[in-house]
């Protein structure tokens, strides 16, 4: 049985649809970050990064939530591109790592500045959240005249992008944002239909995370001003 270390933010949750999607048994440990619990020393033991998500296989531990996503895509044979061609691996490969170096840690930082820097933030502000929006332009380009992010088949890929854009109110601070990236909309829809994306969203009900952004809190989280 797959041992899954999660919290309910993105990244964790787009291994939560992966192993929803492929019917794997796995048994969801919370790990509560605004409590701190990601730097408990045996949980460091597995990720040294002291972040979520992080599965633990048998005799193999994986970190990081894309490697996640392709360790597991390539262990089932699942949800990965239909052509094995070398140009269909780099054209997935490259949206792939699209997703985890741009997608992920330019709207993490816009979150961070939009809701949580004391100020003076406009400037960082101002270019976290120009840099989101430029790369989620990307994505609702590469999703015109296409159902998913590979044409007609569904993949990890799909999954990466569902667990950061169901955040983009979030990180736009925009309610009407779907309006704006009405192709990203449609896929969001159509992945939030499935069966598997409802039984991942209801890993919520199974814990209570800490929810208040306190001073403790802040300081598990935002260790440089700790
Ligand atoms: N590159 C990592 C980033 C992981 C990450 O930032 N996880 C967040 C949740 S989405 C987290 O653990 N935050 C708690 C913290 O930063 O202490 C991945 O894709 O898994």
């Amino acid at each position: 049985m797959i041992q899954f270390y999660y919290n309910l933010a993105p990244n964790p949750m787009k291994v939560a649809l992966f192993l929803e999607e492929a019917g794997l048994a796995y048994e969801p440990i919370p790990v509560d970050s605004r409590k701190g619990e990601q730097f408990a020393p045996a949980f460091t033991a597995l990720n040294p990064n002291n972040k979520l998500p992080c599965i633990v296989d048998g005799d193999a531990t994986v970190f990081d939530s894309n490697a996640i996503l392709l360790y597991l895509a390539e262990k089932t044979g699942r949800f990965l591109p239909e052509s094995d061609t070398q140009a269909a691996r780099g054209e997935f490969l490259s949206w792939l790592m699209f997703v985890a170096s741009g997608i992920g840690p330019y709207s993490g930082q816009a979150v961070h500045f939009r809701h949580f820097a004391p100020e003076p933030k406009e400037y960082a502000l101002k270019r976290y959240a120009f840099e989101a929006d430029r790369h989620w332009s990307i994505l609702e380009q590469r999703l015109s005249g296409r159902r998913f992010m590979l044409g007609e088949t569904y993949t990890i890929l799909d999954m990466a992008v569902w667990g950061w854009a169901r955040m983009l109110p979030r990180v736009t601070g925009d309610d009407a944002i779907w309006t704006r990236l009405p192709n990203l909309a449609r896929l969001m829809d159509e992945i939030g239909a499935r069966p598997a994306a409802q039984r991942a969203l209801a890993l919520q009900d199974r814990h209570a995370f800490k929810t208040e952004m306190d001073d403790d809190a802040r300081r598990a989280m935002f260790r440089h001003i700790a």
